[in-house]
């Protein structure tokens, strides 16, 4: 799992924290894109203490402060009423992160023992229990206290501007690379006007902004090692402002899906039906009475765009030369497009199948 070695100012980051004992080790750990995450033992006298430690990614995250603001309210609120919730630790100081004198901000978290994340689903019980998981935080945030949550990343899933990003990063084509993904872009070009969906739904008021976790992807839900049940839902880092399709799309994308989002070979990705129905039963068994017609009526099409989306966003860094998803070999974000593109293709070829899906769970009418 390393991605990094560990680094050494972490000790005396760890320093500002009040660590239950001396550190007995330190290993980067998790999969993510975005943040730099460590988990760090210490030694007690009641044996060892573990800890996540993660350095937050400024050149994403713009207003440490705000986003930090977001995760102590959804936290404090989450485990009012789930004890098993995600943590955070605050500084001796009192403060809920750390800026080390170089600048760099540091937060701290409980590690949550007895339960691990998962990169794919392999069964129709985790895929339900992660929809689950996640429909239930979404409602235990509609009666957040406190007013408008920030927007940590202004237009994260305005799909419409992502595809803007692209159609500049094309003209601009600050690397040279346009000319390589002519089939790429001309696939986006081709779907220009599902962008609009969601947001024009919005505008009529047939949407409404809910409180969002935004970043719903598989890895991101901690399930127990012993029930498989869900133990907390971590990576709040997006929770803001947004819609409850983004939510459940993004399961989509990283649950009902047939291999990583990276897999080289795009003839390897295909929607998984029996995944996206159970996707549907678990998000509308905790959610469903949150969500309203319209919503229940586009899970299915929430899919699509969250692939499509996220097909945008990698194909865009790849245009600007990798400069915001963490890659770990060259041409990795243009695989993860492509990748991401034969999601939509699949998603687009087994809309009927699905629109029966959401419909037999829902007795509804169902729109793509
Ligand atoms: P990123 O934004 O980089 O994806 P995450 O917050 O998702 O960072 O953390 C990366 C990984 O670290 C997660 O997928 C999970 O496996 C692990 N992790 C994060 N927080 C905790 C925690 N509090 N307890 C146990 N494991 C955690
Ligand atoms: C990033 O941080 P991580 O790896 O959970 C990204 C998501 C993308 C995802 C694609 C803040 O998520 O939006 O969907 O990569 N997070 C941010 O794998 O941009
Ligand atoms: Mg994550």
């Amino acid at each position: 799992m390393s991605v990094a070695a560990v680094p050494p100012d972490l000790a005396a980051v760890a320093a500002a924290f009040p660590l239950a004992g001396p550190i007995a080790s330190a290993a980067p750990y998790g999969n993510g894109h975005i943040n730099e995450t460590y988990l760090v033992s210490v030694a007690t006298a009641s044996g060892e203490r573990r800890y996540v430690f993660q350095k937050i990614n400024q050149r994403i995250f713009k207003n440490v402060p705000a986003l930090m603001e977001n995760i102590a309210r959804v936290t404090a609120h989450v485990r009012a009423q789930q004890p098993r919730a995600l943590a955070l630790v605050s500084t001796r100081a009192g403060e809920i992160v750390h800026r080390t004198a170089a600048g760099e901000w540091w937060r701290l978290y409980d590690f949550i023992e007895g339960a691990h994340t998962v990169e794919r689903v392999t069964t129709e019980a985790q895929a339900r229990e992660a929809a689950r998981a996640f429909g239930e935080y979404q409602a235990l945030l509609v009666d957040l206290p406190g007013g408008r949550l920030n927007d940590t990343i202004p237009n994260f899933h305005h799909t419409r501007s992502r595809f803007d990003t692209l159609r500049r990063a094309v003209n601009e084509d600050t690397q040279g690379r346009a000319a390589g993904v002519r089939a790429e872009i001309d696939f986006a070009t081709a779907r220009e006007a599902d962008t609009d969906v969601l947001l024009d739904l919005l505008a009529r008021g047939e949407l409404t902004e809910r409180v969002t976790h935004n970043d719903t992807k598989i890895n991101n839900v901690m399930l127990d090692e012993v029930t498989g049940r869900c133990a907390a839902v971590i990576d709040l880092d997006t929770v803001m402002p947004g819609l409850s399709l983004y939510d459940f799309g993004d399961m989509v994308r990283t649950a009902a899906s047939s291999t990583a989002e990276d897999n080289p070979d795009p003839t390897q990705m295909h929607v998984v039906l029996p995944y996206f129905r159970a996707l549907v039963d678990g998000y509308l068994e905790s959610a469903g009475a949150v969500l309203n017609a319209t919503e229940r009526a586009h899970l299915g099409f929430a899919g699509k765009l969250l692939a499509f989306e996220t097909g945008l966003r990698f194909l865009t860094d790849h245009l600007q030369g990798d400069v915001y998803f963490r890659i770990h070999r060259p041409g990795h974000n243009l695989d993860r497009a492509r990748t991401q593109f034969a999601l939509v293709k699949s998603i687009e070829d087994n809309a009927e199948a699905m629109r029966r899906i959401v419909a037999a769970a829902e007795k509804t009418t169902t729109v793509f």
